[in-house]
């Protein structure tokens, strides 16, 4: 009687042990690697240098790792970017989405369907306003630092000068880039007398940035500085000075942000001053987070860019070196 019972206890042992190692089929969890990542990502469009090398950026790794990219262009409409957001929450391959948000409002209801259907979300370039638990990260520049470090450096470029009225070129008011920019410099502008006589959007673009000088340099020329939230604005207000027989980095002092090779080529070309670093290429460090969420691993809920400040008198030894 007594090896019956010792029998059943031994059986009963060994097959709650398989159960607990999963031996009996009990989900041992997988682990992803870059070729089980099947990408949505929603680019915001086409605005200049910054976004085409930001796109590269995404494209390049993603080939080098054997990610599986879906890219989406948005033409720069924010519908197009929500319905994109809604197609890939709906497509079973896409395990991981990737946004470029537009605008910082707007995206709660897309976030928590996402949520629901298990979609890793990692937000690239642009923060958004929206719950910090309805997406696993934002990877990004901090654009209010960019606009603290304009403002310095405008304060450096006036230095000595009389009147200090400064022309804020405005990107799309409703991004995070365009908010925070205007924002960090207005905090750290009045340190050296700093005026903003005008301010007005140009959405990121150069011919409207041109049009736009043009427009404010009929009505005065008293205006000593010239920030430019982007280059290619910039470099459409540096073509409107001309154009209105000024000599732009010298009658008026360029600013400009994202540090372009185009920014680098009008620095050589004595046309911009001074230019703070928005660093685009941001796929590395956003592919390796979405990995880290997919296995289950935290990541910070933000991970800022490392960017500097470029100087005309270093663009021409610089710019061979510069990747875009
Ligand atoms: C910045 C990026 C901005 C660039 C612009 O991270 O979002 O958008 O500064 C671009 O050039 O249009």
């Amino acid at each position: 009687m007594k090896s019956r019972i010792l029998y059943i206890v031994l059986i009963a042992s060994m097959l709650l042990g398989l159960a607990a190692c999963g031996g009996g089929g009990g989900g041992s969890k997988k682990t992803y690697t870059y070729k089980d990542m099947v990408v949505g990502f929603i680019q915001t469009g086409s605005e200049g240098g910054w976004r085409a090398a930001n796109t590269a950026s995404f494209k390049e790794t993603a080939e080098q790792l054997g990610i599986n990219l879906k890219f989406y262009d948005a033409q720069n409409k924010l519908e197009n970017q929500l319905s994109a957001f809604r197609n890939f929450i709906a497509d079973k391959e896409v395990n991981v989405i990737i946004l470029a948000a537009l605008e910082t409002t707007g995206w709660e209801d897309v976030l928590k369907e996402a949520q629901k259907a298990g979609k890793v979300v990692v937000l690239e370039d642009r923060r958004i306003d929206a719950p910090e638990d309805l997406y696993a990260t934002y990877i990004g520049s901090d654009f209010a630092e960019e606009g603290r470090k304009s403002a310095d450096e405008m304060c450096k470029l006036l230095e000595g000068s009389a009147s200090k009225n400064v022309v804020e070129l405005v990107g799309n008011v409703g991004s995070s880039a365009a908010k925070d920019r205007g924002q960090g410099f207005r905090e750290k502008m009045g340190a050296c007398g700093i005026n903003i006589v005008k301010s007005q959007t140009a959405n990121w673009d150069a011919t409207e940035g041109k049009a736009v000088m043009e427009a404010w340099l009929k009505e005065t020329t008293d205006i000593q500085g010239v920030f430019a939230q982007n280059d290619e604005m910039g470099l459409g207000a540096a073509q409107a000075i001309k154009e209105a027989g000024l000599d732009p980095g010298d009658d008026i002092k360029i600013l400009t942000v994202d540090a372009t090779a185009g920014a680098f080529k009008a620095m050589v070309a004595g046309d911009i001053n001074t230019v703070v670093e928005c660093n685009p290429l941001l796929a590395p460090q956003v592919y390796e987070a979405a990995l880290k969420v997919l296995n289950g691993q935290e990541v910070p809920k933000w991970i800022p860019s490392q960017e500097g400040v470029f100087y005309a008198k270093d663009a021409e030894t610089i710019l061979p070196t510069r990747k875009y």
